[in-house]
């Protein structure tokens, strides 16, 4: 085919030019074409291959790089240790589609329609994975998506169906059938990752998405790891009794309490059976079906151990019989010890995949980024779950190693956020970033090629109001001194101080000493509103 091109082109020119000179021509015609795939091989392999780990609801605190009361995560922190470590990493909508859609597409949800976990992705959408495929990496996606639509644009995948299950999930294949796998889904999805790594064309760069489930609610762990884990105290956070006197009508309304929203059964796995004679703990049918569920998956092999340990729960219930304060110091505790070891699982498998590269000398070729679909409360304010524009849910884990081409062990404070992670990858790929991505690239501030990021501003919507956990929508704006927060269905604003005040306790709307920050900072939002073409009007807000 080419060669019939050169001969053509030739004749074409033969016929209308000087001979010599057009047959040189010809020669030099052949030795470009055939030069061609080979400057693409070594193009090619000057492109980094890509993992990109994401696991659900990890907080930065349950990573030691971070936070190292809690749990000791040697494999996770490797990438801190051999790459760089970001403190202010956040999402523009803390919850778990719109993120992923964000990831796929580099822009804020209301761009990319994804505004909840209800909303189907359009996946004939541009999308990081397409562009990466189009300039001949090998895409893939193991583990959740979460978007409801079929994923696009990878040349393998294998999903979870919703938010997938702890124990022998089912997942979905390429052919659109759902099959069953066996083991611990954390187990699972790194061993269809490994297993797609070694089957792949290596004379191509990959970009692989390995996407796990946990440390996702129903806080499922591995029991070799609950094991270690049951039976340890963990610190308790300054706010974990903090209450909502004076607080807003959003504090008021949501239901992620500790104490009163996370269930004793069905989130922290006491056996119903120990408590339907103690009417202050007496599950209700609902939760009861929930539990059976949850543990109908275990292995039978399994169950047993599993219902032992549990069972110390129902017996310090009944025995103790805690209610208000101590009874929420004792659910932290339960909570934090199963939450925690899912993330043991998590390091566990990140270090598979480590090993992995290392033994195949792919390190050195390979960026990998380990991160979280968003933060997470771990009993700030007496609270789990995520969705506020607040620093603990709004926060992800952003970790980078990238062998040769970033410093290791750096930390990078600034502000960023996760519409910059497509244009990012996509710029160290040496793929053009399309207009419409709202993000930019990191990719020089990383390698230390240029030092601070323009953007000042940063900007967040939540949209998703219902049963889950009832957070009244708002739009956000942070700067790296302050946030601004407005609550658009109630009216009602917020405003905090995040140097004197980290844990955003004292609303300083009022404050008239800061009124001008106010003002300056609600002038940022509309404008941020306007660059990013959020038209959508968000209470008085137009
Ligand atoms: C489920 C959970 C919620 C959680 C959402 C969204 N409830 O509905 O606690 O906020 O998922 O999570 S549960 O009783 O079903 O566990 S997300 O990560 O997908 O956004
Ligand atoms: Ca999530």
């Amino acid at each position: 085919m080419k060669s019939d091109f050169c001969l053509f082109f030739t004749i074409v020119q033969i016929v209308s030019n000087g001979i010599f000179y057009r047959i040189v021509q010809h020669f030099m015609c052949r030795i470009i074409f055939f030069l061609l795939p080979l400057a693409n091989m070594v193009f090619g392999q000057e492109r980094p291959n890509i993992i990109y780990i994401m696991s659900d609801d990890h907080d930065a605190d349950a990573i030691s790089a971070y936070q190292s009361v809690f749990i000791h995560t040697p494999n996770i922190d490797r990438l801190a240790f051999e790459g760089i470590r970001c403190t202010q990493a956040f999402v523009g909508n803390s919850i778990c589609a719109p993120a992923r859609a964000t990831l796929l597409t580099g822009q804020h949800a209301h761009a990319h329609g994804v505004k909840d976990n209800r909303t189907r992705f359009d996946s004939s959408r541009l999308t990081l994975p397409k562009l990466f495929q189009a300039a001949g990496y090998q895409t893939a996606i193991v583990g959740k998506w979460h978007l409801h639509s079929l994923p696009a644009g990878f040349n393998y995948w294998k999903i979870l169906p919703g938010q997938g299950q702890y124990f022998n999930t089912r997942m979905i294949e390429m052919t659109n059938d759902t099959i069953q796998t066996y083991g611990y889904a954390t187990d699972v999805i790194t061993e269809e990752a490994l297993r797609w790594l070694k089957e792949r064309d290596t004379s191509k760069p990959f970009l692989l998405f390995v996407h796990h489930l946990a440390p996702h609610r129903y806080f499922f762990p591995d029991l070799k790891h609950l094991e270690h884990f049951h039976t340890r105290r963990f610190p308790e956070p300054p706010t974990l009794y903090a209450d909502t006197t004076g607080r807003g009508a959003a504090w008021k309304i949501q239901t992620m309490s500790l104490l009163n929203d996370m269930r004793l059964c069905s989130d922290l796995k006491v056996d119903p059976d120990s408590l339907m004679d103690l009417p202050q703990y007496k599950p209700d049918s609902a939760e009861v079906a929930y539990y059976k569920a949850i543990f109908n998956r275990v292995p039978e092999t399994l169950r047993q151990r599993y219902k032992e340990i549990y069972a110390l729960r129902g017996k310090l219930l009944r025995e103790q019989k805690p209610l208000g304060k101590e009874l929420l110091k004792i659910k932290y505790q339960w909570y934090m010890q199963d939450y925690l070891a899912c993330v043991a699982s998590l390091d566990e498998n990140t270090g598979k995949l480590l090993t992995y590269l290392d033994e195949n000398n792919l390190t050195p070729r390979t960026l990998v980024i380990y991160t979280s679909d968003q933060g997470f409360y771990l009993g700030e304010n007496g609270w789990f779950d995520k969705r506020f524009a607040y620093d603990v849910s709004m926060q992800t884990p952003f970790l980078i190693r990238w062998p040769g081409h970033i410093a290791r062990g750096r930390v990078f404070n600034q502000q960023i956020q996760n519409i910059d992670w497509a244009p990012t990858l996509l710029h160290v790929a040496g793929i053009k970033k399309p207009a419409e991505m709202h993000g930019l690239s990191l990719k020089p501030f990383f390698m230390g090629k240029r030092k601070k990021l323009k953007r000042k501003y940063i900007y967040y919507r939540y949209y998703e109001f219902g049963k889950d956990h009832t957070v009244i929508p708002h739009v956000a704006l942070r700067s790296p001194n302050h946030k601004l927060i407005y609550f658009y269905t109630v009216n009602e604003w917020e405003l905090y101080d995040l140097k004197a005040d980290p844990y955003e306790q004292h609303n300083l709307i009022q404050s008239p000493v800061h009124k001008k920050i106010f003002l300056k900072l609600k002038r940022h939002l509309l404008r941020l509103r306007k660059h990013y073409q959020d038209t959508e009007p968000a209470g008085t807000l137009k």
